[in-house]
């Protein structure tokens, strides 16, 4: 990471290597105290915070968390990661939402390959991507992701069950035998991924908990759909019209 005289964060390689492939890792983002603080926060959503989904099994999903917990607020509308989202995008965004996504130890799965962008009610989304940031240190064995290069502009797959290996393949045969990469990560950096990079993690097969938050950027001139989405099923929204700053603020 660079700081130069035009004010960017990274350099020309990196966004062009994140261009190219759909995703990139970008080591130490955040220091040692802020891991420690939001780690602390992210914990204590896993034992009081209301999951998303209903099982523990795949992980443990706290949405939206930066409405109610002023700590994890500071992380989902970091400035830092705001800026290197802005640059990697290329236009302004605005957070779609945040999620925790903590995998138990010894969870026994896999969260399995999937495209993010197919499950969200967005029409005229230039683009989206999400900052996957390691609260923890998170080598293979305790769940970090792994994504299909340059595949990102893809707009032919449709949502993927998460919880089934094949599907993906199923509705892709041809990703089958192509190469994947995996980003095994400290606490503090972050893998950025497009909403449209087919990608996956491991199981955690250690003794700690895997803590991840997630924020969501996407494209701030991108209209609402309609599709059924729980960020968006009780805002009563018309089709067409751009998201409301106050539930999905303008960053960066
Ligand atoms: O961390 C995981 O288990 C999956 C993360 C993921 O799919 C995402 O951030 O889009």
């Amino acid at each position: 990471m660079t700081t130069t005289a035009t004010e960017t964060l990274l350099d020309p390689e990196t966004v062009a290597s994140y261009r190219r492939d759909g995703f990139v890792h970008i080591p130490g983002v955040l220091d040692a105290a802020e891991v420690e603080r939001f780690r602390a926060a992210a914990q204590h959503e896993y034992d009081t915070g209301t999951a998303l989904n209903r099982d523990d099994q795949i992980f443990k999903q706290v949405v939206n968390v930066w409405t109610y917990n002023e700590t994890l607020r500071d992380l989902t509308l970091h400035p830092k990661l705001a800026r290197l989202a802005t640059e990697l995008a290329g236009i302004p965004v605005r957070i779609w939402h945040d999620h925790l996504l903590i995998k138990k130890p010894h969870n026994q799965a896999p969260t399995e390959y999937h495209q993010d962008a197919p499950y969200w009610p967005h029409a005229n989304c230039r683009h989206s991507l999400s900052a996957w940031i390691a609260l923890i240190d998170v080598p293979v064995e305790r769940g970090c992701m792994t994504f299909i290069p340059e595949q990102h502009e893809r707009r032919d797959i449709r949502p993927i069950d998460l919880t089934d290996a094949h599907d993906l393949f199923e509705a892709a045969p041809d990703l089958v035998f192509h190469r994947r990469v995996t980003h095994p990560l400290r606490a503090g950096d972050i893998t950025f991924h497009s909403g449209y990079t087919p990608h996956t993690a491991n199981s955690n097969n250690t003794d700690e908990f895997r803590y991840a938050h997630v924020n969501i950027y996407a494209d701030r001139e991108l209209t609402y759909d309609g599709k059924p989405h729980v960020c968006t099923d009780p805002l009563n929204l018309t089709v067409g019209q751009t998201l409301p700053d106050d539930h999905f603020p303008p960053v960066g």
